[in-house]
């Protein structure tokens, strides 16, 4: 049958029938659907609690604040389609005004707090942000920002105020019933985080309510759910809301489902631990390095952690091993994976997690989610390939990011004409529809599940007159998973060492960022077009 055309593709979907979803809606009247006119919700069930103080926030406590905040954040002139940038430790607020900011038809672009005043005026500029809100400690790096317009809310509730900023508790005095109902269009774009995708910065990721509201529908909605989160679970989060595998996997799909939100600040296991056993925390979403935690701890014995009944990884490799010996430590868990990707939602999750669920293999990063496509090419010929066979893996539906903001070019070169998505990742697709990555064909290096993009490094390296020419790759490492490494070449009768390579960059990132082995070298190999050829470099390592 040579002559047909692009159906021969092997095309893999989920072993989930497809169902119906209500992507018509904008983000909060989905998520909030069971909890509004004739919903099953029960509003006086907890939704949010906050770890640091034990403070409680209802379902309704939660609709109610969200929309206050709106009116506040709508009083202070932000409009649909104006950008907002959270710079904010996990908290309830950071969920709360995301819901707002999207209630409004406004934009989120969230940034990791502890980044550098140069990384925070970079995507508060390039998302042309009119707002931050943050914490008073963060104030110092924005003050560029401030000078050029940018208005600053901050959420500490202190008494004493900090120069030129406006303060949060002034924006939820606001009264809800003042906001006028925007027309939010499914194509509106809700957020914009930040990613470098398979090549070069980091670049602004346009993800719209009917993107977001498909994700999390893929993964909790229907008759059996491919994500069984119910009413009566504690989710830990402790996982960066900054990050979209949180805000998507974790919080809005909790949401959607009436679940309980554990809120806690930073990673501590020791703490995550007691916090397990004070709350019967049912559901633990993790990194990789977390499971690490876990495993090598000797005090697990000492907490109870029978509560838990599923454990999630994602956001990088996992390999057998760890995911086995994590299961011990967990006697009433099922364990299992997602894949996701800024650009494009959950990719895949494991069926163990399904309300029937399926069989699954230690190692494995799910089965692609329902309502999608996916497909592994050939990373020469494009060609697709079948069950066992590695290559690129590629992704579509309607989850997908609208494109990059600002990028038509960085988007055509992810997204194809025909809307498959290219996750710069190569895996296979098994004999039981499960995914294993095995290789990354995309520059991306994933320190503890975190984004560091080469080309941010590489173009700071070049910036100092002593060096001609440098390019960074990534280097296993056992704890981090990769940590980022620089091959340099020096300028003629430079006598520049490790340490002077290492100082002047890493002041100037974040820490996960920050290069930790530094090679010199006469040439850094290139191929004829001027394409570094990091592969070459990696070999060497
Ligand atoms: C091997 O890491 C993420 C998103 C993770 C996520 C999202 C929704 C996990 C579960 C979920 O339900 O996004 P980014 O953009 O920071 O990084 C994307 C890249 C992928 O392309 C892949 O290279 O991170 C890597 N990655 C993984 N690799 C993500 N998850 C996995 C995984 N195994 N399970």
């Amino acid at each position: 049958k040579k002559n047909q055309e692009p159906s021969q593709d092997f095309i893999f979907r989920s072993k989930l029938p497809d169902i119906s979803i209500p992507n018509h809606l904008p983000l909060t009247d989905y998520v909030f659907q069971r909890f509004s006119g004739d919903g099953d919700g029960d509003s006086t069930k907890t939704c949010l609690i906050d770890s640091a103080t034990g403070r409680i926030f209802t379902y309704a406590d939660v609709q109610t604040n969200f929309r206050r905040i709106a009116a506040g954040i709508h009083r202070l002139g932000i409009r649909h389609r104006d950008t907002v940038m959270l710079l904010l430790p996990n908290s309830p607020e950071f969920a709360l005004i995301f819901l707002a900011l999207a209630h409004l038809g406004a934009v989120s672009t969230t940034a990791n707090p502890l980044y550098t005043q140069s990384e925070i005026e970079k995507q508060a500029k390039a998302s042309a942000a009119k707002m931050i809100i943050t914490k008073r400690c963060y104030v110092k790096k924005l003050t560029n920002l401030q000078n050029n317009g940018v208005l600053i809310v901050c959420l500490d509730d202190e008494d004493d105020d900090v120069d030129g900023c406006v303060r949060f508790t002034e924006l939820i005095q606001a009264d809800e019933t003042e906001l006028p109902k925007p027309e939010i269009s499914p194509e509106d774009t809700v957020s914009i985080p930040y990613s470098s995708g398979t090549t070069g910065l980091p670049k602004g990721v346009m993800i719209t309510h009917k993107g977001l509201v498909t994700s999390i529908a893929q993964k909790v909605d229907g008759e059996n759910p491919n994500l069984n989160f119910t009413g009566d679970d504690v989710i830990l989060c402790f996982l960066p809301m900054f990050h979209t595998y949180t805000l998507n996997s974790l919080i809005f799909s909790a949401m959607r489902t009436g679940a309980a939100i554990l809120i806690v600040p930073k990673f501590e296991l020791n703490l995550v631990m007691e916090l397990i056993q004070r709350y019967k925390v049912t559901v633990v979403p993790v990194a990789p390095p977390v499971v690490l935690a876990f495993v090598k701890s000797p005090e697990t014995e000492r907490y109870d952690l029978s509560s838990v009944r599923m454990m999630l990884s994602g956001a990088a490799t996992l390999k057998k091993e760890p995911e086995d010996a994590v299961r011990l430590k967990f006697p009433n868990a099922i364990f299992g994976q997602g894949y996701g990707m800024t650009e494009a939602g959950t990719v895949a999750k494991s069926l163990a997690f399904a309300k029937n669920p399926f069989k699954t293999k230690s190692g494995a990063c799910g089965t692609v989610i329902r309502n999608a496509e996916m497909k592994v090419v050939d990373i020469i010929s494009g060609v697709s390939l079948p069950r066992n066979k590695s290559g690129e893996i590629c992704i579509r539906g309607h989850q997908l990011m609208k494109g990059y903001l600002n990028d038509p070019e960085a988007t055509s070169r992810t997204i194809d004409k025909d809307g498959w998505l290219h996750t710069g990742d190569i895996g296979f697709v098994d004999d039981d529809d499960e995914i294993f990555i095995v290789d990354r064909l995309k520059e991306l290096i994933k320190f503890k599940g975190y984004q560091v993009a080469p080309a941010e490094l590489e173009a700071l390296l070049i910036s100092h007159p002593s060096i001609e020419d440098a390019a960074v790759v990534p280097m296993k490492d056992e704890v981090a998973g990769e940590i980022p490494v620089a091959f340099v070449v020096r300028s003629k009768g430079s006598r520049l060492v490790e340490n002077d390579v290492k100082s002047y960059v890493n002041k100037k990132v974040v820490h996960y960022k920050r290069i930790k082995r530094v090679f010199f070298v006469e040439t850094i190999p290139k191929a004829v077009s001027g394409k570094l050829l990091r592969k070459e470099l990696r070999a060497k390592l």
